[in-house]
Order: structure tokens, then C-alpha cells, then sequence
């Protein structure tokens, strides 16, 4: 689904590819250091070369562009910052044993054109070769498209091993592409504010682990941090602050950063529920509840009954969809409460003439539809996900929704009744129910997120593939600046595992602690704070 089955027969086709899969085992145990997982990956010929950071150089040989230029500059810093201080032991290991020569370069080979930005159901494929046998001194890293290339130079750089006193590489042929298009992590930036950096921090982390979306959930119920050109006051008067916000530069580089890392950026504006904090900056939005026969100073949902609501929900949503580039917007729609609509007799008015009375399903079908119809008129950017609360409703949506499963209950039968469900009717999904990485746990059970797999329910092939992959969420109730990275990492790093490396690959927990502990050193040693899964070390425990 996400290598086209065209591409897939030209890899199959390749003398090297049968050699792979006739030959070797899909994945070895051995190279249970890359995370996640590749697909395929050979290193039957197991031997090591010295890389000299300060002279190692990514050639590129094929197409090129910023994306490129830019993930080997990144790559070369990871790269030196792996090195440890005792550079000069370094050099006695040439020719010791194990060891069969230095690797001068990686040839980075693109073979078509750069896209400029990542999308639903980009081309993530990417070949790497290093010291093969019929190019033993050789590196080599070959993909279709530019996504490919990203995603390649992750695994090189984590081909490369400084335990000892140098630094050296393994050998390997891999082969390597995503089992799900969508591998998503949601930050919420309402409950607390996260500063740009630390969203800079997850996106790289995000990078390092194969994620490809990042869904914004930008505002909600307690702050409005997002700063609209067209309409400032809904910042100014619902953000924590007026400093507590991200302004027009702030998003344009969240964006930028992200796209250089083959990570779309898909933002949610929640509503018609959720949406407390947009009350103060746009008045008459909110449905005013009423105790009796007078509003009591406390409000609700959108109210749906005021026309003069959509023309604002137009240019609001004509704002947001011009300044994010990716073609899906998350709508939201979860949780609309139906206590201040049905004490408010203007809405009671409203849906009499509508002939609706006492039906407030109805009602908030009212209002998706409307909002669904302005979205879809964009002549661009006008696909949409919202949460499944609508679909739950029986709200009828377009076949292009994708329907985000995130109810809470029992694994496996609640979440893949659901899934089941969504797919049948034909629409798109992707899971969320079993990722909820800021629960409070303590110790390792959230191993269990490794267990939960998005096909395990009883559908035809036609419904696995409305399945596009799934998202770990972070609401930030109890998390900010201070604890965001250690409590998210290297958790959401088993959803990044269950959702890019193959299925059968992915069924058994065993080996996975320790793989996963050899991934947050890495993670560490490059300068983030994740936090520890099991009692054990990391050599960046000491520096
Ligand atoms: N905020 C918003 C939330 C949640 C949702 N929407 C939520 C509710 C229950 C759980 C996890 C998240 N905090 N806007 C539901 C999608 Cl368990």
C-alpha cells in the first residue's frame, strides 16, 4: 500500500532482492539495533569498518534539493556527536581484528526528482548497502523519492556503532519500506503550552523513530494558543497569555522543520465541542446555557442556530487551510455535550423550525455538515479527519474521511468492533485507542502498546486496507515543558515499531526491552531526555 505494487515487482525483480528473500531469514536477530525494524535486511556477511567522522562525507550522487542537503548535514552532526572522546584509540582498531577497512563516504542516490512537501501515501522506500561483497569498501543508500532518502539515512546513521573506542559500521543489505501510510503522534498545546522547542525536539525525535505525522492539536477547551491573522483576538483573549502562543512564524517554521523531516503536519481545530476557549475572542460563537429562563454565564458548544457562525467558521477554516500545506485538516467533533444546547430556548426555537425538535443528534448533525460542506468547497486542502464520535453518531460522511478510533475500553474486542465497523462502511481509519502515552504507569506495562495490531479483526483484505495505520495521542493535562520528552519517549517508539516494521515481525514481545533499551541510549546519546524502561546504562549516563 505504501510501495506501490509496481515498485514492489521492480525490487523483486532485482537479482539481489531474490538473493535476499530466497536466501536469509526476512529480518536477522542481528540487526535488532535499527529501530524500527527494516523490512528486509541481510547481514549474512557480517563485518565491520571504521568510519573517521572528521573525513566521512555523504556523496550525493543522484537528484538533489534542501531535503537532501539538509538530513546529511543533520546526519553528519548525529554522526560526530556518536563519536566518543578517545578518537585516537581509534585508529589502532584499523586492521585489528574484526575489522576489514574504513568507509570514506555513503553514496546518497535519489533517483527522481525531490517532492517539496510529504503526504498521505508518500513513497517511503530505500535500498541500503554497505560493504556487500561484490562492493566490499561501498555504501550505498538508493531511493525513489526523497521520503526514502530521509528514512535511509535514519537507519545508516544507526548502523553505526560506537561501543568500542571508534566508531565502525556493520555490513548490510536492507531493503526497507512502511507496513502502514499513517504513523501518526498527536501533542495537544491547549491543556499546557509547549514551547517551539520542545515540538522541535519531538519532531526530531519522530524522525528517528519513522514517524510521518504530526497531528497539532493546537487548541481546545482551556487555551486558544494559535494566533489567526484574520481574526487576533481569539489568541489575545484565549491563550493562557498573549505570550502564550504560536505565532504566524512560529507554525510556518513547525512546518518547515517538520517537512524536512518527511513529517506532515495535520492541525486539529476541534469543534463544535471543545472549544471553551474560543468564546472570549469571538463573541456570540458559543451556545449561552441557560438555568431557567436566563443564561447563566457559562457556555457550550458552537451554537449552531446563528448563521453568522458559518461566515466565521469560513474564513477561519480559509486561514488555517491556507497556512498548513498538507491536503487534511482534523476537524475534531468528539464529545459534543448536549446539556447547554437543550437549555437554551433559542436552540430549542431553532430546531423546531428545523422540524428537529428534542433530536440533538440531529442538531449536531446540523452543524458537521455545514462545517464538512465549507471545507470540502476549498479548492484545495479539503480532506478531513475527525474523531469517531460522529461516525458512532450516524452522521453521514464523504468516502475520503478518515475516521480516528480512540475510545477507551477492552483490547481487542472494543477497538477492533470499531475498526470493523468503520471499515465496513467503507471509510478510512486510523487507531488511537490503544496509545494513550501520557496514562500514568509505572514500570514497563506499556509494553502492551507493542501488543495492540490494528488487523486484528475479522474483515476482508478490502477493509485491512482502510486501515492507513495509527497514532500515538499526547494530552497534556499533566504534562509540559518539563516532563513532555521523557514521559512520550521512548514509549511511542513501540507505536512507531508496530506501525512501520512487518507484521510477523512485530507479534512477539521478546527481545523487544532490550532492543528498545539500546534505542533509548541512542536516543540519549543524541541529546534528548528519555526516559529509562528497565533497571540498566547507557555509556551517555556519564557524560
Ligand atoms: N480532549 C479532547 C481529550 C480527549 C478527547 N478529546 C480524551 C478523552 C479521554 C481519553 C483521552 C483523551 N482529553 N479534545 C477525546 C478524543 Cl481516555
Amino acid at each position: 500500500m505504501c510501495c506501490s505494487t509496481v515498485l514492489l515487482n521492480l525490487i523483486l525483480a532485482t537479482g539481489w532482492m531474490r538473493q535476499v528473500m530466497g536466501g536469509f531469514p526476512m529480518v536477522t536477530p542481528t540487526v535488532g539495533d535499527i529501530w524500527p525494524r527494516p523490512q528486509f535486511a541481510d547481514i549474512s556477511n557480517a563485518k565491520h569498518l571504521v568510519i573517521h567522522p572528521d573525513t566521512f562525507m555523504f556523496v550525493v550522487v543522484g537528484y538533489t534539493c534542501d531535503i537532501v542537503e539538509e538530513a546529511t548535514k543533520r546526519y553528519m552532526n548525529i554522526l560526530s556527536k556518536s563519536t566518543s572522546s578517545q578518537r585516537e584509540a581509534g585508529e589502532a582498531l584499523e586492521g585489528g581484528s574484526g575489522i576489514h577497512g574504513v568507509l570514506g563516504h555513503l553514496n546518497v542516490n535519489l533517483l527522481a526528482e525531490c517532492e517539496d512537501f510529504p503526504y498521505q501515501g508518500m513513497d517511503e522506500y530505500y535500498e541500503l548497502k554497505v560493504a556487500t561483497p561484490d562492493a566490499p569498501g561501498e555504501a550505498s543508500l538508493t531511493a525513489y523519492s526523497v521520503w526514502g532518502i530521509v528514512r535511509g539515512l535514519e537507519t545508516f546513521s544507526q548502523l553505526v556503532q560506537s561501543d568500542s573506542s571508534s566508531l565502525k559500521i556493520m555490513s548490510a543489505e536492507i531493503m526497507d519500506f512502511p507496513r502502514f501510510s499513517y504513523r501518526g503522534l498527536m501533542l495537544d498545546t491547549s491543556r499546557h503550552f509547549l514551547p517551539r522547542a520542545k515540538i522541535q525536539e519531538t519532531l526530531d525525535l519522530m524522525a528517528m523513530n519513522k514517524f510521518n505525522v504530526f497531528h497539532w492539536h493546537i487548541v481546545d477547551d482551556q487555551s486558544f494558543p494559535y494566533v489567526s491573522t484574520a481574526f487576533p483576538d481569539l489568541s489575545l483573549l484565549g491563550a493562557y497569555t498573549p505570550r502564550h502562543v504560536y505565532t504566524v512564524d512560529d507554525v510556518a517554521d513547525v512546518i518547515e522543520y517538520a517537512r524536512l523531516r518527511g513529517i506532515r503536519v495535520v492541525p486539529e481545530f476541534d469543534t463544535p465541542g471543545h472549544t471553551r476557549s474560543w468564546g472570549p475572542g469571538q463573541p456570540c460563537l458559543l451556545t449561552e446555557c441557560y438555568k431557567g429562563s436566563d443564561p447563566d454565564g457559562t457556555f457550550g458548544p458552537i451554537d449552531p442556530s446563528h448563521s453568522a457562525n458559518y461566515d466565521f467558521l469560513d474564513a477561519f477554516f480559509w486561514e488555517v487551510t491556507s497556512r498548513f500545506p498538507d491536503l487534511y485538516i482534523h476537524l475534531g467533533a468528539d464529545e459534543v455535550s448536549f446539556d447547554c444546547w437543550k437549555s437554551n430556548p433559542h436552540i430549542s426555537d431553532f430546531m423546531e423550525q428545523l422540524g428537529i425538535s428534542g433530536d440533538y443528534k440531529k442538531l449536531e448533525e446540523y452543524y458537521i455538515t455545514k462545517l464538512f460542506d465549507i471545507i470540502q468547497n476549498y479548492p484545495t486542502n479539503n480532506r478531513y479527519l475527525v474523531w469517531q464520535d460522529v461516525f458512532d453518531k450516524g452522521v453521514s460522511l464523504p468516502n475520503s474521511t478518515v475516521v480516528q478510533v480512540w475510545q477507551d475500553g477492552d483490547y481487542p474486542e472494543d477497538f477492533m468492533a470499531e475498526i470493523d465497523a468503520v471499515t465496513s462502511e467503507g471509510f478510512f481509519t486510523i487507531l488511537s485507542s490503544c496509545w494513550y502515552l501520557n496514562l500514568d504507569t509505572f514500570g514497563s506495562d506499556w509494553f502492551d502498546y507493542y501488543s495492540c495490531e490494528p488487523h486484528d479483526f475479522e474483515g476482508s483484505e478490502a477493509q485491512k486496507q482502510l486501515v492507513l495505520g495509527g497514532e500515538a495521542c499526547v494530552w497534556t493535562e499533566y504534562e509540559d515543558r518539563t516532563n513532555l520528552i521523557p514521559r512520550t519517549w521512548p514509549r511511542a517508539a513501540l507505536v512507531a515499531e508496530k506501525l512501520w516494521s512487518a507484521a510477523s515481525d512485530t507479534v512477539s514481545t521478546e527481545g523487544v526491552p532490550s532492543r528498545l533499551d539500546e534505542h533509548r541510549c541512542r536516543l540519549l546519546a543524541r541529546g534528548y531526555d528519555v526516559e529509562p524502561l528497565l533497571p540498566s546504562y547507557c555509556s551517555a549516563d556519564i557524560a
